[in-house]
């Protein structure tokens, strides 16, 4: 049947700061033109666009070691968490168009704010849990996770305009799927902190069905944790989504990558979602950017009640001839 009527909640965050490569903040307004939102109210859901936030420049925004544009991440951050917040009190699902990975920060920091522990379902390539001093690119993008975690609050040093950021998630809170490249300081976090992680040796040893039961075995306990899904769109192979800054081979197929977002919806769970990293300026031909923005919009629809067997509304009358 088509989905219970879901209230969406959705913010743009354009922002690029946490990586380098121009486009990443076209992202939002470009998912948006594929159709979203009115492709989610056509099955079913409320919408509220609360629009795009605007980020200021930042000024002398020196590197602190070499982690680059710390006080944009930092302030960007801040402004989104505080959205993210709002969203959550109005009481929707809020759904965050990114931007970088980076965002994640606010994302999950505003999720968390509301009060309830959240449980978090990490889709990507990448661990992104690099800390200021593992870094080997300097790029906050590849860092979230690390200042969110309760476990290595004593791992971070001070970063001007992060000192509103506190620890929200246990590491035994967290899920990953999609691994493929992760950095030696990465793998020693995941391992020492125990973290639940199945990469594409895991999707291609279980598949993709058992993953996901193993992915809510883990983080349903007794209390009934909502779910923050981050979804970067390198997870997905870069020939389903070639539109992306660092595309790694060997990635989630469509199929999988929407069965994680029909699984994540069955939980009833779901209450924030990000999809980051769609970058039309990576795309080498307007076919490559389509098939990029068309798995984002694919991704959130199957998030709140697509299903590919099809569906119908309870008062479906069949015509009779
Ligand atoms: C690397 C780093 C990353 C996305 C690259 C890469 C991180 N581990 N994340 N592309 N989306 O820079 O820390
Ligand atoms: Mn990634
Ligand atoms: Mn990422």
């Amino acid at each position: 049947a088509l989905g219970q009527l879901r209230s969406v909640g959705l913010i743009g965050a354009p922002f690029s700061k946490g990586q380098a490569r121009d486009g990443v903040q076209l992202g939002p307004d470009l998912i948006r033109t594929a159709g979203l939102v009115h492709r989610l109210r056509e099955q079913g859901c409320e919408v509220k666009d609360y629009g795009n936030l605007t980020f200021e420049d930042v000024s002398n925004d020196e590197p602190i070691g070499n982690t680059k544009s710390p006080r944009a991440v930092g302030r960007a951050n801040q402004q989104l968490a505080n959205a993210v917040q709002r969203v959550k009190s109005d009481g929707h699902t809020c759904v965050m168009l990114g931007g970088d990975h980076s965002l994640a920060i606010g994302s999950i920091h505003g999720h968390a704010a509301c009060g309830s522990e959240l449980s978090v379902v990490w889709v990507d390539a990448h661990a992104d849990i690099n800390t200021p001093l593992t870094t080997p690119t300097g790029n906050i993008h590849g860092q979230p996770m690390s200042y969110l975690i309760h476990e290595l609050h004593t791992k971070i040093p001070v970063l001007p305009d992060f000192s509103w950021i506190k620890p929200c998630i246990a590491a035994k809170d967290i899920v990953y799927i999609g691994l493929r490249d992760v950095d030696p300081g990465e793998h020693y976090i995941l391992k020492h902190l125990g973290i639940k992680t199945f990469s594409m040796t895991e999707v291609d040893r279980l598949g993709i069905a058992k993953v996901m039961e193993q992915t809510c075995d883990h983080i349903f306990s007794k209390v009934k944790k909502p779910i923050h899904l981050s979804y970067d769109i390198d997870a997905l192979d870069p020939s389903v989504t070639p539109a992306t800054g660092t595309p790694v081979v060997g990635g989630l197929t469509y199929r999988e990558g929407v069965y994680i977002t029909e699984h994540i919806c069955q939980t009833g769970l779901l209450s924030a979602v990000d999809i980051v990293e769609v970058n039309p300026k990576q795309g080498r031909t307007e076919e490559e950017v389509r098939s990029t923005v068309n798995a984002a919009v694919d991704l959130v629809l199957s998030c709140f009640g697509r299903v590919r067997e099809g569906s119908h509304q309870n008062d479906y009358k069949m015509p009779e001839p």
